[in-house]
């Protein structure tokens, strides 16, 4: 038989054109694999129920449900209230419940349950994300022995604040089950090194694997990217101008989910006081595209009022008759226009506080044209700085720094902009969509096979 490629996600793609990173290099890998897509199913229902084909512009997927209380307590509770903060340095935001963390073990469990049910034993298993830290312990306490390997598409946690879990030392024990340990950056990869160091059960191998008990597991850096051919050929599409007749002069461009880890009420601040000493007769905008996420939790709602108020106050400060310096648009906006306003853009602030990766900026460098390029203001934070390096970097704590940024950006000479652009649209290229799948799955399938446990009869 030969090897599929199973992949879990929390998410999976359900009906709309096919759009991100993540997506498109999926669907390449699990259609070179005759492979197969499991993730939630887009509607609730009981929890109980079997796995649901589920069809995506001609792919079959397959879907669990999550109940009410899974969605709440697992999704929103668990995952969103207490792993995102925890990885994300806010750990003042989590919300500790009891409840989230059984329901997020049993959800593990059950989807562990739905997979042993499927898969082969020659399959290779790719789980991703911070939902399913605790899988391949699940399947291999079903008696997997499949190489599985495991994606974290967001920041690895410091040690310190794996204190704040209720058990800590399941942390180290949950990555162990996998033989492939992925993370976006070096600095991730140090991260989790620090983990293992301070855990006595864990010994460092010569080819920097970690064994821990009786389990070997690799641990990598594999910085995502983005189908750059794709989104650079969307940009540079002839369409009419996204912004009709109300063009601005001259731009900033922001897009992110509204999370608090993007940075976004500092990048508004510093962009006010940008607006301050900006040199006479300019009349520049910030343009925010932030579409609501996650809005049942209270860190999100406060997130949302506070950057309504800064934008409200700004404009009510600056804005002529004629001219509005915060155009702020909570909602999703079509792909093809995003990316034609990258292109316009003058400027890109990508301001996280903390960022897996930030695939904005990677979009951002492949929209430009080279011959007049715009300039990325990249916070040193974000997973994306740690190679392309030639963005302005920022620290986004310091507004000082940030206005700072706005104007070297707005004021910068061609053949710099040229010279920047080219040094990033080299590591976009390098590390695309494609290859990180490609070389993710390479190190995966070359991994050590893990030995079958005894399964308790
Ligand atoms: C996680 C990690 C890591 C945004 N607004 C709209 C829209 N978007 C698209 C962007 C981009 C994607 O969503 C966001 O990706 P990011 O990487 O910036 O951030 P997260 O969503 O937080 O992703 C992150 C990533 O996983 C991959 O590993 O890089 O660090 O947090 O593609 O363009 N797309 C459309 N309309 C919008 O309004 N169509």
């Amino acid at each position: 038989m030969p090897s599929r490629l199973i992949a879990v996600s929390n998410r999976i793609p359900a009906g709309e054109p096919p759009s991100g990173g993540l997506v498109v290099a999926l669907k390449d890998a699990l259609a070179l694999s005759g492979g197969l897509w499991i993730g939630a199913h887009p509607e609730t229902g009981t929890g109980r129920e079997p796995l649901e084909e589920i069809q995506d512009n001609g792919n079959t997927h397959l879907a669990f449900r999550l109940s009410e209380d899974d969605l709440s307590d697992y999704y929103l509770g668990y995952a969103n209230s207490v792993l995102w903060p925890l990885c994300h340095r806010r750990v003042d935001l989590i919300d500790m419940s009891a409840a989230f963390e059984a329901r997020y073990r049993a959800v593990n469990a059950r989807v562990g349950r739905m997979i042993a049910s499927i898969a082969r034993p020659e399959d290779v298993i790719w789980v991703h994300d911070y939902h399913f830290f605790p899988l391949a312990s699940e399947l291999r306490a079903l008696g997997l022995s499949n190489r599985i390997g495991f994606f974290l598409h967001i920041p690895f946690p410091e040690l310190g604040s794996l204190s704040v879990l209720s058990q800590p030392e399941d942390f180290s024990d949950w990555l162990a089950s996998y033989n492939l340990v992925g993370l976006q950056t070096r600095a991730d990869v140090a991260r989790c090194l620090e983990v293992y160091r301070a855990d006595p059960r864990a010994e460092f191998l010569v080819d920097g694997s970690v064994k821990f008990e009786d389990r070997v597991t690799e641990i990598r850096s594999f910085p995502i990217g983005i189908d750059v051919e794709d989104f650079r050929t969307q940009a540079a599409r002839d369409a009419p101008d996204p912004f009709g007749r109300a063009a601005p002069e001259s731009f900033v461009i922001g897009v992110d989910r509204l999370d608090y880890s993007k940075g976004i009420p500092n990048r508004f601040r510093a962009f006010g006081r940008y607006l301050e000493t900006r040199p006479e007769g300019s009349y520049p905008c910030l343009v925010q595209i932030a579409p609501p996420t996650r809005e049942q939790v209270q860190a999100y709602q406060d997130i949302t009022s506070e950057l309504e108020e800064i934008a409200g106050h700004l404009n009510g400060a600056f804005a002529e008759l004629d001219w509005v310096p915060i155009r702020y648009i909570h909602r999703s906006i079509d792909r093809t226009v995003l990316a034609r306003l990258h292109r316009r853009a003058r400027v890109c602030a990508v301001t996280s506080i903390a960022d897996g990766m930030n695939l904005v900026a990677k979009e951002f460098v492949a929209a430009q044209d080279p011959a007049d390029p715009g300039v990325l203001i990249l916070s040193r934070f974000a997973g994306a700085a740690e190679d392309m390096t030639d963005a302005l970097l920022v620290n986004p704590y310091d507004i000082d720094d940030m206005t700072e940024a706005y104007r070297r950006a707005f004021a910068m000479p061609l053949e710099e902009r040229q010279a920047r652009h080219t040094a990033c649209m080299e590591v976009v290229q390098r590390t695309d969509a494609a290859s990180w799948a490609k070389q993710f799955l390479a190190v995966l399938r070359a991994c050590v096979p893990t030995l079958p446990r005894q399964v308790p009869s």
